[in-house]
């Protein structure tokens, strides 16, 4: 039943804007055209409009905005990335969810959900996940790198929306280590997690939330001054399919290097390129200290290089910076 689904989804996709005859269709799988009527309808339920006329058949005229594989799939040119999607309409947090199904699933997995009830984001605080405004996702990775080395697929991840940004025209800025900013508010947020052995990664969810079709009054009173979303910066909704197949790509882009030979060195560059803190005048909290200083540079291992006020000179692997 679901194959036939498929199959009668594909045909009017690869006729999109045309009419396709319900006897075509019944002909080509063997089913009888009362069957591809009730398939025609479920599918206007799932949100597909298809238009039907008696002499000429079905006509797909507009799909569901979902982040379904079958709806991203032709903006996807990933080996492995995204190449699995399992679909939620609403899940507590994708990153509870990916972290369920991490071990039986293979790398490049992705979760993603319509809406979170508890989204997550560093340190316990709170992740807002409106149902179909934004992307939330969480993407499996298992590479076989000791876990000191998790820090950098932050960077990636980061590197990667930027440029997948760059591609639909947003320009964005990257606060180290895993914000992205637009128009100096927060669109995006990262959270890295990992479950590791002594030496050994397991795996590691990178759960990566964007702000797309959120509006103003989607933000609470104190996210609004330090949030925005895509559809507030250009004034119209924003394709959300198109940028989650452009943020892929561009993550096994920069990850396979990486994966493959340790190699950052693309990554680094975008995030120097793209840095919204060096040369800046910054405030770095560590655990219970909190200290100011200028931000200088990010080093070839992805650490931010922080001159102190007292001229001391230092490179942090991670960490809570304002600016
Ligand atoms: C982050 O934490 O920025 C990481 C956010 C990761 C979210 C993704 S969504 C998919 C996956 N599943 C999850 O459950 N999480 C990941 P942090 O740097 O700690 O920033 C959190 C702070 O950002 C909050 O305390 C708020 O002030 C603010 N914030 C909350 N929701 C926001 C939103 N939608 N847009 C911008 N800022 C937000």
């Amino acid at each position: 039943c679901g194959y036939m689904r498929e199959k009668i989804l594909s045909m009017l996709k690869e006729h999109k804007d045309e009419f396709i005859s319900g006897e075509m269709i019944s002909n080509k799988l063997g089913i009888s055209r009362t069957a591809v009527w009730k398939h025609i309808n479920n599918l206007r339920e799932e949100g597909y409009e298809i238009e039907s006329m008696p002499k000429n058949g079905y006509k797909l005229l507009n799909c569901p905005d979902v982040l379904t594989l079958e709806e991203v799939e032709e903006y996807l040119n990933t080996e492995f990335i995204g190449r699995n999607i399992y679909y939620f309409d609403t899940v507590d947090s994708t990153n509870i969810k990916a972290k369920e199904l991490a071990m039986e699933v293979e790398e490049g997995t992705v979760v993603i959900a319509e809406e979170q009830t508890k989204g997550k984001g560093r340190l316990g605080r709170d992740w807002l996940s409106p149902k179909g405004k934004g992307i939330w996702m969480s993407i499996v990775l298992k590479p076989q790198l000791p876990p000191s080395e998790v820090a950098k697929l932050t960077l990636i991840g980061a590197a990667a929306v930027s440029k997948a940004l760059e591609e639909i025209g947003i320009e964005s800025y990257i606060k180290w280590p895993n914000d992205i900013i637009v128009q100096g508010k927060k669109i995006c947020g990262i959270l890295t997690e990992m479950s590791c052995e002594l030496n050994m990664i397991n795996y590691v969810i990178m759960g990566i939330g964007i702000n797309v079709n959120l509006e103003n009054k989607d933000f609470s009173k104190e996210l609004v001054d330090k949030a925005t979303s895509l559809k507030e910066i250009i004034g119209h909704s924003v394709d959300r399919k198109k940028l989650l197949g452009a943020i892929l790509n561009h993550f096994e882009d920069l990850y396979i290097p990486f994966k493959n030979a340790g190699d950052i060195s693309k990554v680094i560059n975008i995030s120097k390129e793209k840095s919204i803190l060096i040369g800046k005048k910054i405030r770095i909290i560590q655990g219970e200290t909190e200290r100011t200083g200028k931000a200088l540079d990010i080093d070839e291992e992805g650490r931010l290089i922080v001159e102190y006020e007292d001229g001391t000179v230092d490179s942090i692997f991670s960490g809570e910076v304002s600016i």
